[in-house]
């Protein structure tokens, strides 16, 4: 049909520019965090409304919210401290509180009893300590009584709507975001539920474009699918959630995963250790793609402690082997098990997970040489390469880094544009 013909190609007009998405894509390592009046009971954002807490007590939580220990410094240091480029905070989740002063909703934070505009102080943050600000916004809203479904657990309440209203008073708050704090991506979700459809999602796609056309917008502006792009799509980039992404060359991609299980607060969630931290992260820039890694700050406005000490322990491994990870591409390997290339230049930096026997071997690379192999700030390394058998490392007995070890390949030509080898 022409008019959506029409309505595909004034998106792809308006599109983020390839500049624009690189840069995004070089940082590799970002921030995510979900704040909210939740914090107070220690269960899951929204999804434990209606659940683990009862509607009227959860919908009632921001009256006592007052995180008086917030510090926006604080919580863009222990980013910065762990080597991500970008944050990105829950404006809204779906519960429908806004941590920022918004006029089109009095459920915000100037209601509660903390009356401090957690988004701006948060944006100032970022830019003064130079790292890229990026504002998470649902398109579901189960609190607005214009929003057709207001409990998950139960359609019989799901009833009464306005979609259009709802729509424009959307389009409002975004307009707000976008002038009052500048952000550098929009991450939209919430795309899966029945009221929302494709024509909204292209209708605000054009709408954010025409008030700011550099701003990077996540996938699940548009309905449905979040880790595939298909033809009548929406937004710049997929998102895959709880897992790491595979490797693609051609699509910008962010995978969101929590620091320990809960996307909020939770007392005693479990904390992934250090390796599982740096392997995740390496296994993402290793197909090609970002990390979003998430920390839910406590009720009183603090990150836990211990976060924050892992947080550390990454970018103090992320200051020995950085260039293996920012600015590079993934491959030319696919990610498995034992390994996980990236690249950039004549190298490609191999990461070894785990160590089997003393020899690490990989599919031959068609044609081109290995110059040298050395451990990334440390020995050389011994190898073999054969146009037919491949490569084979010889590993020593004892890795030098007790996290994660990142072995040099020098190449005599170009990594960048070899071809994906399937191993
Ligand atoms: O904001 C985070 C999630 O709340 C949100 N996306 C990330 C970034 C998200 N919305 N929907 N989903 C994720 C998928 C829903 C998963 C669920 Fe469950 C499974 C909802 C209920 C069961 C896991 C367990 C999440 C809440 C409880």
């Amino acid at each position: 049909c022409i008019v959506t013909v029409d309505a595909q190609k004034q998106i792809a007009d308006i599109k983020t520019s390839k500049t624009v998405l690189d840069d995004f894509m070089d940082k590799r390592f970002g921030m995510f965090i979900h704040f909210g009046p939740v914090s107070l009971r220690g269960t899951e954002i929204s999804w434990s409304r209606n659940k683990e807490v009862p509607r009227e007590e959860y919908d009632n939580l921001y009256k006592e919210f007052n995180p008086v220990l917030f510090n926006a410094d604080a919580w863009v240091k222990a980013a910065k401290d762990a080597g991500m480029k970008y944050l990105t905070i829950t404006s809204k989740h779906h519960d429908g509180f806004c941590l920022w002063p918004t006029a089109f909703s009095d459920y915000n934070i100037m209601n509660s009893q903390f009356k401090r505009d957690i988004v701006g102080e948060l944006a100032k943050a970022c830019k003064k300590q130079g790292v890229a600000f990026c504002i998470y916004f649902t398109v579901l809203d189960w609190h607005d009584s214009d929003y057709p479904v207001h409990n998950p657990y139960d359609s019989t309440q799901n009833v009464i709507g306005d979609m259009s209203r709802f729509e424009a008073r959307m389009k409002n708050e975004l307009k707000e975001i976008i002038t009052r704090y500048k952000p550098y991506m929009l991450w939209f979700d919430g795309n899966w539920e029945k009221p929302w459809v494709q024509e909204y999602g292209k209708d605000i796609y054009r709408y954010i474009k025409s008030l700011d056309k550099d701003v990077i917008i996540n996938n699940r502006l548009g309905k449905g699918e979040n880790t595939a792009f298909s033809a009548g799509s929406v937004g710049d980039y997929l998102t895959p959630e709880q897992n790491v992404g595979e490797l693609n060359m051609k699509d910008p991609w962010e995978s969101c995963i929590t620091i320990c299980n809960q996307w909020a607060w939770k007392p005693n969630d479990t904390l992934k250790t250090l390796k599982e931290c740096i392997q995740t992260l390496v296994k993402t820039a290793a197909g090609n793609g970002n990390l979003l890694f998430n920390v839910g700050p406590m009720m009183d406005g603090r990150m836990e402690a211990r976060q924050v000490v892992r947080l550390k322990e990454i970018g103090n491994w992320l200051a020995k082997y950085g260039t293996s990870i920012y600015g590079t591409k993934g491959g030319p390997y696919i990610p498995n098990k034992l390994y996980a290339t990236t690249r950039k230049g004549n190298r490609i930096y191999l990461h070894v997970f785990e160590k089997n026997n003393n020899k690490l071997a990989l599919p031959s690379l068609p044609n081109i040489k290995v110059k040298k192999a050395y451990f990334m700030n440390g020995n050389t390394v011994s190898f073999t390469q054969d146009n037919s058998s491949g490569i084979e490392i010889n590993l020593p007995d004892v890795l030098p880094d007790a996290v994660s070890n990142v072995i040099v390949l020098e190449l005599e030509k170009n990594a960048e544009e070899l071809p994906i080898v399937n191993n």
